[in-house]
């Protein structure tokens, strides 16, 4: 109840808080959140300031892939959460609402935060809810910040994280260019790829098996259209995250080298020249390379399956003058012939003399061929890779038609085609293998693994090769 006295009170307080702002009193603003792959601007004031963060946390579905949905947990509905930049010495008032639509409570544990869980402890929100609290921004440097509400693993699995950057008083030096990049798993209930609403997959999570991992909160996102941009003789800065739950980066940018690391996010550059930098779960890396030729630069996890298998693969799009003298680009293309050249052509002759091939030798060298040449992609027992190379073993398309199954060796393949019920949307490569090769490989991979027991001759083979 308002007397008139307090009204008195509070008509004084103001008054004196006015005199004191302008005595030198903190100033007062509103951080200004960028959602990834972008970063608030530099912080230019050089006193401390009281920074207010509104961030809500709510629960939506979204793409993790072409295909590929997810019910993703988020901070300001996206993945990674938007990127908080303030400047060390501020005084954080941290306001967390819960959108009314979530299932879940939530809560923000900021690696910035000196205090109990990070400010975890005082910021628990259930539907609906908003929490307040404040820190002091006491050590300088990037920091995750996620969900910390049990189950933890889970909240983290489902895409709460993102990152506080807290700059340094003396702020690193100016760059032309800040991006913020931030890897994750997913666990999904269906394997990498397969289409529909995805569940979480718990079992997986505790296993350690993602089947995607990604940038910033989905496969694809710094790619064609959504890569990030540099002009050749330009400085970058990567403010690089990595939410987890569980596994550690690697991250590497192919056609870089990183001048300088600020390892695990600190703010010493206490690196230079590196190739690799690891990044823990729950941690973080600030890298500045100087672009200095175009092209297109990809930010990987050098995990490397998980790059080119599930997801983390990202671009840098460097456009200006060519720089002949950092890079030459392909100067010569010329043949390469080992001992004197005998290797490089199947000589006419050999092939004639051994015209009549006895069954066992054609199956002898043929399972030569499959072992040096096929066995990479569909597997030594022709059992393929779920989902990337198609099975050879008891294969419909295989047995259905031999003369269609000659081409795709002699010419390759590409597009989609339907193996034993699975859809393949993959490139076979034109092989160099002889006639002879050609015959025997696919005659031996017909009378293996259950196959149709077929016999291919290379006059076959020579048609084959003649309609394309
Ligand atoms: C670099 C990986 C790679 C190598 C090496 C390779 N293949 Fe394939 N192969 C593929 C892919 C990928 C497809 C599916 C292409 C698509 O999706 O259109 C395929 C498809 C096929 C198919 C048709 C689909 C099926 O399962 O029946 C046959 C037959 C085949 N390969 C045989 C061979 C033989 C024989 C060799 C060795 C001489 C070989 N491949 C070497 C990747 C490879
Ligand atoms: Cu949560």
């Amino acid at each position: 109840m308002r007397t008139k006295n307090t009204v008195l009170h509070a008509a004084l307080f103001s008054l004196i808080a006015g005199i004191a702002m302008q005595c030198g009193e903190a100033p007062v603003e509103t951080a200004k959140l960028t959602y990834a792959p972008e970063v608030p601007p530099v912080i230019e004031r050089s006193r401390e300031a009281r920074v207010i963060v509104n961030l809500e946390t709510n629960e939506q579905v979204g793409r993790l892939a072409d295909g590929v949905e997810y019910t993703f947990w988020t901070f300001g509905g996206s993945v990674p959460g938007p990127m908080i930049r303030v400047r060390e010495g501020d005084t954080v008032e941290f306001n967390l609402s819960n959108h009314p639509s979530s299932k879940m409570p939530h809560n923000i544990d900021l690696h910035a935060v000196t205090g109990p869980g990070g400010g975890a402890a005082s910021s628990l929100t259930v539907p609906g809810r908003s929490s307040k609290f404040e820190f002091k921004a006491i050590n300088a440097g990037l920091y995750i910040y996620h969900c910390a509400t049990a189950p933890v693993g889970m909240h983290i699995a489902n895409g709460m994280y993102g990152l506080i950057y807290v700059q340094p008083k003396d702020e690193l030096p100016k760059v032309d260019r800040e991006y913020y990049v931030v890897q994750s798993e997913f666990y999904t209930s269906g394997k990498h790829g397969k289409n529909g609403l995805q569940d979480f997959d718990m079992q997986k999570a505790i296993d350690e098996h993602p089947e995607y991992v990604v940038f910033n909160g989905s496969m694809g996102s710094l790619l064609e259209e959504k890569a990030i941009k540099a002009k050749v003789g330009e400085t970058v800065r990567l403010f690089v995250g990595n939410g987890g739950p569980n596994l550690v980066s690697s991250f590497h940018v192919i056609g870089e080298i990183f001048d300088t690391v600020y390892t695990e996010g600190g703010t010493i550059a206490n690196q230079k020249n590196v190739q690799t930098t690891l990044i823990p779960a729950g941690g973080s890396a600030i890298v500045e390379f100087k672009v200095e030729a175009p092209g297109s630069l990809i930010l990987v996890d050098h995990s490397i399956f998980r790059t080119f298998n599930k997801g983390s693969l990202g671009m840098l799009k460097v456009e200006g003058e060519e720089n002949k003298e950092i890079y030459s680009g392909k100067i010569e293309d010329t043949v390469y012939l080992p001992e004197g050249g005998a290797i490089q052509k199947m000589p006419e002759k050999t092939a004639k003399a051994e015209e009549n091939w006895t069954k066992e030798k054609i199956l002898e060298n043929g399972a030569q061929v499959y072992n040096k040449v096929c066995k990479a992609c569909h597997m030594g027992e022709g059992q393929g890779v779920p989902s990337v190379f198609p099975p050879l073993a008891k294969a419909d398309y295989l047995n259905a038609n031999k003369n269609r199954a000659i081409e795709v060796v002699v010419h390759g393949l590409q597009g989609e085609i339907t193996v034993n019920g699975t859809k393949y949307n993959s490139v076979m490569p034109e092989l160099e293998l002889s006639d002879r090769d050609v015959a025997n490989v696919l005659t031996y991979v017909y009378n293996n693994w259950s196959n149709a027991g077929h016999t291919v001759t290379v006059d076959e083979v020579k048609r084959a090769r003649a309609k394309k």
